[in-house]
């Protein structure tokens, strides 16, 4: 059982959203995704911790915390998607549900894009809305917690 709070994780040059390749990832910040997942969660009666980094560790330790502090973790790994053992057992590691999030569609992107580390071991994945698919996977997140009756408080 988890309370009613959801961890919201960004992988790798997420940071950079707003400037980088907008007409793949959009004008929008990361602050706006941020904001995006809080205001959602947070009409639903959940509050939202949110991290960046450009380090896998920080994404292993931070899905290790959140075992015990959150009920469900979104996570977009961004680049460790496609290569990251390490974010894949952490997230096999902790019993909370973990939904995968990519703002493009990375299967219509080069094939290295294509296959996630991460997916099989995720309650499910999001992708090829924007930013809204963050937006989605919080609604989705908030619906399977409630129905498993995930939180305690
Ligand atoms: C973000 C990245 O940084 C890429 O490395 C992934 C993902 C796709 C996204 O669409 O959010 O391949």
């Amino acid at each position: 059982m988890g309370t009613k709070r959801l961890y919201l994780l960004n992988g790798p040059n997420l940071n950079l959203l707003g400037k980088r390749e907008p007409g793949t990832y959009g004008k929008q910040t990361l602050e706006d995704v941020a904001k995006l997942v809080k205001d959602t969660a947070w009409d639903h009666g959940y509050e939202v911790v949110a991290y960046q980094s450009n380090h896998e560790g920080d994404l292993v330790d931070w899905i290790q915390e959140a075992d015990g502090e959150a009920a469900g973790i979104i996570i977009n790994p961004a680049a460790y998607t496609h290569n990251s053992i390490a974010i894949r057992d952490a997230v096999s590691a902790v019993s909370l549900p973990v939904i995968e999030v990519h703002i493009s569609n990375v299967h219509s992107r080069e094939s290295f894009r294509h296959s996630s580390m991460i997916a099989p071991v995720c309650a499910g994945q999001v992708v090829g809305f924007g930013i809204d698919g963050y937006r989605l996977a919080t609604l989705g997140m908030i619906q399977k917690i409630e129905s498993e009756g995930r939180h305690d408080s």
